[in-house]
């Protein structure tokens, strides 16, 4: 029987093939750059130059969260093994680089199975490695995933008690709406029984903050703008970076510092084949940052179903750190 054989045209044809990381990357960039105001999501900041430019921010005199949250592990550890009950598996959300664990682990003994989840695979087996190599006989199973939409654990992590760890204010990266809606579904994958310890940047004076997220050696600026470079690299992107400048601003309504991308020209940039007008003047908002308060962040966890078992800050109360418990 004869069939009807449907027309290939091959102008239709999709382009060679992009890898799934870069496809992805190539659609948010491609959404972000058609969008007024025009935005890009945070993380793909960390590619491999992007993280090592992450790295040399958490070494910056100004950038006070790094310090003030290693120092909080380091005076409370004890007090947070108490208090966090018998868990057996450490779940770290965006793991990224592996010293804080490595000091937490050296406070819990009993822990025997570690699971970071990261989208980036090769820092985090680098990072697998390296606790390996400190922590005797503890089972590493990394995940490679976005961590705010991750639904089971591996088999070895699923029977036993565990605690959740998310450092470094990563959860400030989230709107409210976003942060509530990851705490929903980190208390399904760590289940009954559960603690979580989260750290959480909190409000201050924006003469501190500022500093932080615009530093006199401009290590932001370049980890802001390594963004457009990445979209040259792999998108094959014509951004000229001498007509883009970093900023950062505090938006004290929203609690948030925000990274922007401003044009220094009116000027057309190309991606992937595709021509973009920027106005001089116009913003490319590329992170926002929340801060909260101790009772803001205890608000936000309780509606997402976890009950603050305690907070410790430091003395400059630069930053927190939350354990929370699911009953
Ligand atoms: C790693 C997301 C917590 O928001 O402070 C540092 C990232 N951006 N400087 C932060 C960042 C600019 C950082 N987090």
């Amino acid at each position: 029987m004869e069939r009807d054989i449907p027309q290939t045209i091959v102008e239709d044809l999709p382009s060679p093939r992009l890898d799934p990381a870069r496809a992805d990357f190539a659609d948010a960039v491609l959404a972000g750059f058609a969008r007024k105001p025009r935005s890009l999501p945070c993380r793909f900041f960390y590619d491999a130059r992007g993280s090592a430019l992450f790295e040399e921010i958490t070494q910056l005199p100004e950038y006070y969260p790094t310090r003030a949250e290693t120092a909080l592990l380091e005076t409370y550890g004890g007090e947070i093994a108490e208090r966090m009950g018998d868990a057996r598996v450490l779940v770290e959300f965006g793991s990224g680089s592996s010293r804080k664990t490595s000091l937490l682990l050296s406070t819990l003994p009993r822990i025997s199975v570690y699971v970071p989840i990261d989208v980036a695979g090769e820092s985090l087996a680098e990072a697998a490695d390296w606790l390996s190599e400190r922590h005797d006989g503890l089972a590493i199973r990394p995940l490679v995933a976005d961590f705010t939409k991750t639904r089971t654990l591996p088999i070895v992590a699923r029977r036993s008690r565990k605690l959740g760890f998310f450092s470094g204010s990563t959860i400030g990266n989230l709107t409210h709406a976003e942060a509530q809606a990851f705490l929903v579904n980190a208390a399904y994958l760590l289940g009954r029984g559960a603690s979580f310890l989260v750290g959480v940047d909190l409000k201050k004076d924006p003469a501190i903050l500022i500093p932080a997220y615009n530093d006199s050696g401009g290590v932001t600026a370049a980890f802001n703008l390594n963004l457009l470079e990445r979209i040259n690299r792999e998108l094959n992107g014509d951004i000229d970076l001498d007509r883009f400048a970093h900023d950062a601003v505090y938006d004290g309504i929203q609690g948030r510092i925000e990274m922007h991308l401003v044009s220094l020209a009116s000027q057309t940039v190309r991606v992937l084949d595709r021509a973009f007008r920027f106005a001089k003047g116009e913003r490319i908002h590329t992170e926002n940052s929340h801060k909260y308060s101790v009772e803001e962040f205890q608000a936000l966890a309780s509606a997402a179903g976890w009950a603050p078992a305690h907070a410790w800050t430091d003395a400059d109360r630069l930053f927190s750190l939350h354990l929370l418990r699911l009953d």
